[in-house]
């Protein structure tokens, strides 16, 4: 034996050490708000990354809900029981805010959800992943406060309270066996019985967070048309009025990849009571339920984002305590440039959220302008989309910068590289919403107040020291111009999709970097220029096919 024995890393405090993140939230805040935000965002970085903390998300992990479909004495109960230790982490978020702060009445105003993105994005990675009820709740109560009536706005109180005894999580279900990106095949049918309550039937396929006490989903009304104008959405609880049970069956638990400590089920709607959210007959269901899609894909980035940080925050902790060739692997240089990409991954993934962040808080505050509420519009599935695959690439990377301990479940990182995999899929995948951006733009000045709004920070971007980054993101923005001028047809767009929708993410999260790099770099600190400078050399847009070769192409996918 040796007698060698390696140093554990040791995480550290998220806030304190996540330069990134603290410089973010002081550009977008200035000085005033950031110091007022900056205790409970450094109690929170503590608390992240706390031994306790770590310990109860291991154990919720380890502890994977359970189905109790019938009592002691054969009643059917459907109980789901989660473990004691997820529970006490939702506990440690929601008193913390994460799902009060964007809606009280703060000093923040505007730039509440800055403040809330910052908290989110420290507390999330620790969560066991209590952050996906935390993201359909706040989809929830917005889309409740938005589009319901009187009863509706009475539950939002129990979304949006700091009191765990008190609070309410809210699912969403959407997914059904025929339809998940394309819910316009929803089948779960709406029945209004005499006294003109709504009773739903059918079977929602994925519903994340089963334990929750309430969830806005989808349903046909009797008789109403085909597709998605044929929708309408429905508040429905899993306990009625009066305690008893609401008519849903659980089938089963889904056994899946990763987020094992959050309970996803099969239920089974058997009449159950259901309250319509606006009009049931007006077609508007899909309308009303992409609020809540919207706010929970600025969450998914955030968890995106998050995944990031912790992979970068383990690697970096074992760079520092492990000896390899005679030197400190941090010192290394082949490793120090792995870490530095993962930085720029973690920067550029954070930069696009925090602006998603800024810009919902302006819309919710109402202080939006037009272009602002174009530029949202578009950047949200821009941003979901590009930060779930960069998410997929970082925790990958820190896998294997831990090297085999890191592959080996005790170390926790089997755990971070299965979670962060559902990132992509949850809330649409990568293609529906390149696809989605592509409507958007059409319907709206979407693309247009996207690529005004990066011109914009290019030309404020103005220290010397950003010269070369503009230059190369003013550059891809022409080529993304030039690309865009040469589609020919509706299927040459959606062909295209993908690429120019993670080219112009990369390009605008750039053009972002560049503008804060250039805020930093006035006061003498040059590092989110040196960031902004590695993302433009990495190049922005992905080379687009070749078009001459698409007709062989074509022969070749269909002899696979
Ligand atoms: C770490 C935290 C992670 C968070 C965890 C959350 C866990 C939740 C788990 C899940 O529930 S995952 C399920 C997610 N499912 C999806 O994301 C569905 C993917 N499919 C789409 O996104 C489709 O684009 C969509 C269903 C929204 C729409 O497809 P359709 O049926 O073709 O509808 P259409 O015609 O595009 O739009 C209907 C209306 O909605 C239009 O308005 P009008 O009625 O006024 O014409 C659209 O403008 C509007 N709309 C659609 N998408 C919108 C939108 N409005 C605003 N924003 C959008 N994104």
């Amino acid at each position: 034996m040796s007698g060698f024995l390696q140093a554990p890393p040791i995480l550290e405090d998220t806030w304190a050490s996540d330069r990134a993140l603290r410089e973010s939230v002081r550009f977008h805040l200035g000085d005033e708000l950031y110091e007022a935000a900056a205790p409970e965002l450094a109690q929170m970085g503590r608390l992240a990354a706390d031994p306790s903390t770590l310990a109860l998300s291991a154990q919720a992990e380890s502890q994977p809900p359970r189905l109790v479909p019938y009592s002691a004495w054969g009643e059917r109960v459907d109980d789901i029981r989660v473990s004691p230790a997820y529970t006490e982490l939702g506990r440690i978020g929601i008193e913390a805010g994460v799902t009060a702060l964007p809606y009280e009445d703060t000093a923040y105003g505007e730039y509440a959800r800055v403040v809330w993105a910052a908290l989110l994005h420290l507390w999330g990675p620790s969560s066991a992943l209590y952050s996906c009820p935390v993201a359909m709740t706040d989809g929830a109560a917005r889309t409740l406060l938005l589009h319901g009536d009187l009863d509706d706005i009475a539950v939002v109180g129990r979304l949006t309270t700091r009191d765990p005894e008190h609070a309410w999580t809210s699912g969403q279900w959407m997914t059904e066996t025929a339809g998940g990106s394309d819910v316009s095949r929803t089948g779960t049918v709406a029945r209004r019985d005499e006294n003109g309550t709504w009773h739903l039937h059918g079977t929602k396929w994925f519903t994340s967070s089963t334990t929750s006490e309430m969830a806005l989903t989808l349903a046909r009304p009797e008789g109403a048309p085909e597709g998605s104008k044929g929708l309408a959405l429905f508040r429905i609880h899993r306990r009625l009025e009066d305690g008893a049970r609401n008519a849903i069956l659980v089938r089963r638990l889904k056994d899946k990849l990763g987020t094992r400590a959050l309970p996803t089920a099969e239920l089974e709607l058997e009449g159950a009571i259901a309250f319509p959210v606006g009009d049931p007959l007006d077609g508007g269901g899909v309308r009303r339920i992409s609020t809540m899609l919207n706010i929970t894909r600025i969450h998914n980035s955030l968890g995106a984002t998050g995944a990031i940080a912790r992979g970068l925050g383990w690697a970096r902790a074992y760079a520092k305590v492990r000896e390899v060739f005679g030197s400190s692997l941090a010192k290394l240089p082949a490793h120090r440039a792995t870490l530095a990409d993962m930085a720029v991954d973690h920067a550029a993934s954070l930069t696009l959220t925090v602006r998603c962040s800024e810009l919902m808080g302006r819309v919710e505050q109402g202080s939006a302008s037009p272009d602002e509420i174009d530029l949202l519009r578009g950047l949200t599935p821009l941003t979901k989309l590009t930060t779930g695959r960069w998410s997929i690439a970082a925790v990958t990377e820190a896998m294997e910068a831990i090297g085999g301990v890191g592959y080996c479940e005790d170390s926790t990182i089997p755990t971070l590289v299965r979670n962060t995999h559902v990132i992509p899929i949850w809330e649409g995948t990568t293609n529906v919403l390149a696809l989605d951006f592509l409507r958007a733009s059409a319907r709206s000045g979407a693309s247009t107040a996207l690529v005004e709004d990066a011109s914009d920070a290019l030309g404020r971007a103005d220290h010397p020291a950003l010269a070369s980054p503009v230059a190369a993101t003013r550059a891809a923005l022409t080529e993304l111009e030039e690309r865009s001028a040469t589609i020919a047809s509706a299927d040459d767009a959606a062909a295209q999709a993908r690429g120019v929708a993670l080219g112009l993410a990369t390009t605008y999260a750039c053009a972002r970097l560049c503008l804060q790099g250039s805020w930093a770099a006035r006061s003498g600190d040059l590092r989110t220029a040196a960031v902004a400078a590695r993302l433009a050399a990495r190049g922005l847009v992905p080379p687009a096919a070749p078009i001459h070769h698409e007709l062989a192409m074509d022969e070749e996918l269909s002899s696979i």
